[in-house]
């Protein structure tokens, strides 16, 4: 497998500037007739033009309407090379394919009644030979042809321009994109979809017309993603002065999908899991994904689509920025705390594990095997940081003034993260240069601070040195540049839950600053401190880095109590519960939970200022994933006995409370799906899970109670997740198999019902596992199923996959190499969890042991880059 490096970048020698295609489909054999209009990279003259393809037969090439011969061109491998000097003009290729066997989800292929095409990254070469890369943009014409009862619908990029019948029982439809676009953003579907239809009028009057389609049973599922689509372009316009730029909008939902969804211009691409929503089958965590995910597709519109990326390496360009950007949207239609607390799990629980795997890669990363590897949680997640960071740094005038300096500057072309930077230094005049070692550096940086306190001369003095663990690109790390959003707390001791900040100038309302840490080690001076502070740090999670303070306990209760910040009393909590957890590993007989932290958390459900959804996030203790990276020398299994015992103690000392919640809190109120709504069922339903986890003997009856009255998926689905903890068998596999019974009709509601019992905690496990694989409902070839069991056992079922035996270590790599004969993609993903086998100890060494099996078969090359880089 051949590593492309990013250093090795060279612009392509021909353009593309038209792509005019014809797409015939027929069961079980496709051609495609493309007519490409080249034109030679003047600075690069007289290079042969080298197209790529994968898996085409080809029938014709001509050059200029001339057939071409034996000579002039060569097929070799995935390349067709011709050799004729060219000058501007047309190349024709005919060719052929199967999508009915194409099982990788890339290229064009079959999802149940329907053909769609996925081209990101690399799918469009599935289609048609081409110059397949993000730097050439043409403007796209396409015709299809297929059987008008089979494919009543046929949809392309840009708007319809004419539609018809043909003998024979066919159609055909013909679609024209005005814009410029890279290969990746074609989109073809074609099958038998019902449509739902919405509008919008942009800012200056454009009317867009909205089409959700859908498999003819799901059309009761599509008026949330029409609602959030409209929500969505308001805010753009709103936030960053950005207009939809078509007539139409159109979204198709599809069962079988590698991935969320797909930003194809004016025809996005989505996993049923991400659009289809209604309150019966949905979950608030499931409405509150839709809305993210369709605003994230349509954001890319202008970050990604108008303006795209040179090559693949400048990934981060789109995605970190368009997280950042459906981050400031969810955080301004729901909850802005609530969303940072989310983000932040994600980040601390699974980003700062990749960060310190043997994946670890820079937000761009410096090569590749196969770009598909590379959309991660670091390109993503730690790449909208950046974008937030910077954000901050600028502040909301001057961030703007950058963005719009961006999507002008760069609107029609294939650009890169220096250039993004370069926005941001012209709107604020700043030096980014160190700035955007966040880019090339891979590794979480690790903030130690210190503080010292003069009594006498009334200063407080904050000290702090940075590093970064070596990772696989980058031996040594230059120190980064960290924005520490920050206050100090005065006040120790108070148990009033107000708020008492010291000012940090001469202005008594100005008690939050951004410092800003350029050095390995740097020291910050506050004067007129009159008491020993408490120091509230990164606040907001201002910088993704592992922050070190000896907090004392009672330090950390005051920033529970009384932080200005909301974000950060609930870090202050989550702490607390590190060192609970941490107690118990080291005494796990006589360890003791601080009366002080349960007393402050009983308060803060008492006086409900804080609002529910964080309050329930408060009680929840960090995930074992969390743990182990903060408690790397024990066992994985001790740490999760300890989280269990200390999720335990949490749940007796607050009974009274969490009861009361549990049974009467908001349980009367009229379903309703928003944030405040939304909010106080994630706290009912977090203090029924630890009453069942306490095993408190009222759980039982309370969660039964709510499964069988529930009138939304939410409280069902929760009280089904409170009846497996507590694990009466009897009452849990008739519960589990009534909801089955209920639901065997929704696809999506029984993906949950998988990943439920995919997750139980049991000696029973694999068992469990291996039988569900064989339910009816179950199937091998679709990615939510495989993700619902498989990724949700092996990353979420703690005690299952890490038995002693190491058979779920070995079950998992049985699966991997299965997986990998139809989907390359997804059985990549689905290694993770093996290739973390260094922080195992010596259960690591069975997991490296299983990984070095899977290296020993044939595999793609998706499976190889991972198992190769995880076994170095
Ligand atoms: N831009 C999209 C990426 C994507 C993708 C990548 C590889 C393989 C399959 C894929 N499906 C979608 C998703 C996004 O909006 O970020
Ligand atoms: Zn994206």
């Amino acid at each position: 497998a051949q590593t492309i490096y990013l250093k090795d970048y060279r612009q392509p020698n021909y353009w593309i500037d038209q792509t005019e295609l014809d797409v015939n489909i027929t069961p079980g054999l496709t051609h495609v007739k493309a007519r490409l209009k080249i034109r030679p990279n003047k600075s690069l003259a007289n290079e042969p033009l080298v197209l790529v393809g994968e898996g085409l037969t080809t029938h014709h090439i001509a050059w200029n309407g001339r057939a071409l011969g034996q000579g002039d061109y060569a097929i070799k491998g995935d390349s067709l090379t011709i050799f004729l000097p060219l000058s501007e003009g047309w190349l024709e290729t005919e060719v052929s394919f199967n999508p009915e066997e194409n099982t990788s989800l890339e290229g064009l292929y079959r999802s149940r009644t329907m053909y769609c095409t996925q081209c990101e990254a690399q799918g469009f070469r599935k289609i048609t030979w081409y110059l397949d890369r993000p730097d050439v943009m043409s403007v796209f014409s396409t015709r299809i042809e297929a059987d008008k009862i089979q494919c009543p619908i046929l949809l392309s990029n840009g708007n319809l321009i004419e539609a018809g019948e043909l003998e024979g029982g066919r159609h055909y439809a013909r679609w024209y994109d005005p814009f410029k676009k890279p290969s990746y953003l074609f989109a073809l579907v074609a099958g038998d979809l019902a449509c739902k239809t919405g509008s919008f009028t942009t800012e200056s009057g454009r009317p867009v017309a909205i089409e959700v389609y859908v498999e003819p049973k799901d059309l009761d599922k599509c008026d949330h993603a029409i609602d959030s689509l409209k929500r969505a372009m308001a805010w753009d316009e709103r936030t960053y002065g950005l207009e939809y730029d078509l007539d139409r909008y159109m979204i198709v939902a599809v069962d079988d999908f590698n991935m969320g969804a797909m930003e194809n211009k004016g025809l996005n691409i989505f996993n049923t899991s991400c659009v289809l929503a209604n309150s019966k089958t949905t979950t608030d965590l499931g409405f509150q994904r839709v809305e993210a995910v369709v605003a994230h597709e349509y954001f890319h519109n202008w970050s990604g689509n108008r303006v795209t990326c040179r090559d693949w390496f400048q990934l981060s360009l789109k995605e970190g920025f368009t997280v950042y950007r459906d981050a400031q949207f969810s955080a301004d239609m729901n909850s802005a705390t609530v969303k940072r607390i989310e983000d932040v799990n994600v980040l601390r629980s699974a980003q700062f594990a990749e960060d310190a795997g043997p994946l670890a890669h820079a937000v761009r990363p410096a090569s590749f095997i196969e770009i598909s590897n590379f959309y991660t949680l670091t390109v993503y997640e730690k790449g909208a940081e950046i974008v937030r960071m910077l954000a901050n740094l600028l502040g909301v005038d001057a961030f703007r003034k950058a963005t719009d300096y961006y999507f002008s500057t760069y609107d029609g072309q294939a650009v890169t993260c220096d250039d993004f930077v370069a926005a941001m230094e012209y709107a604020c005049a700043k030096d980014f240069s160190q700035f955007k070692r966040w880019y090339s550096q891979a590794g979480t940086p690790e903030v130690t601070v210190s503080d010292h306190y003069d009594a006498d001369a009334n200063t407080y003095t904050l000290s702090f040195t940075q590093s970064c663990r070596p990772t696989p690109e980058t031996e040594h790390k230059l120190p980064f540049h960290i924005p520490v959003a920050m206050g100090l707390l005065g006040d120790a001791g108070s148990l009033k839950l107000q708020p008492k900040d010291f000012a940090l100038s001469d202005d008594a309302d100005n008690t939050h600053t951004v410092l800003e840490l350029t050095e390995a080690s740097q020291s910050f001076v506050f004067s007129n401190v009159f008491e020993q502070p408490v120091p509230s740090l990164f606040r907001g999670f201002s910088a993704p880095v592992n922050v070190r303070f000896n907090y004392s306990e009672a330090q950390l209760i005051q920033l529970l109590k009384l932080d200005s910040d909301e974000f950060n009393r609930w870090s202050a909590s989550q702490e607390l519960a590190v060192i609970a957890v941490n107690a118990a590993l080291q005494e796990p007989a006589a360890f003791r939970v601080s009366e002080y932290w349960l007393e402050a958390l009983s308060v803060i459900i008492d006086q409900q200022l804080i609002e529910p959804a964080v309050i329930a996030y408060m009680l929840q203790v960090p995930s074992v994933s969390y743990l182990h990276d903060r408690s790397p020398q024990h066992d994985v299994l001790a740490i999760y006995a300890a989280r269990e015992k200390v999720v335990k103690v949490l749940a007796h000392s607050l009974e009274n409370q969490l009861t009361t919640i549990a049974c009467c809190y908001d349980a009367n109120a009229a379903y309703q799906v928003d944030a405040a709504s939304i909010g106080r069922r994630a706290l009912r339903n977090t203090a029924l899970l630890l009453l069942a986890h306490a095993g408190v003997p009222s759980a039982s009856e309370l969660a039964l109670g709510q499964f069988r009255s529930a009138n939304n998926m939410t409280d069902q689905l929760a009280a089904l997740k409170a009846l497996i903890v507590i694990d009466e068998s009897d009452i849990t596999a008739e519960a589990l198999d009534e909801f089955y019974q209920q639901w065997r009709h929704e696809a999506l509601v029984v993906n949950q019902w998988f990943s439920l019992q995919a997750a139980v905690e049991s000696e029973k496990a694999l068992t469990r596992l291996e039988q569900l694989t064989q339910h009816p409902a179950f199937q091998w070839s679709n990615p939510n199923k495989v993700r619902a069991l498989i990724s949700v056992f092996s990353n979420q079922n703690v005690t299952g996959f890490h038995c002693d035996s190491g058979a779920g270590y070995k079950w998992l790599a049985d699966v991997v190499v299965k997986v990998d004969k139809s989907n390359p993609q997804l059985a990549a993903r689905l290694v993770t969890p093996l290739t973390r086998w260094a922080k195992y100890a010596e259960r690591g060494r069975t997991m490296r042991q299983e990984l070095a099996r899977i290296a020993a078969q044939p595999l793609s090359k998706d499976l190889f880059e991972v198992t190769e880089k995880a076994l170095k």
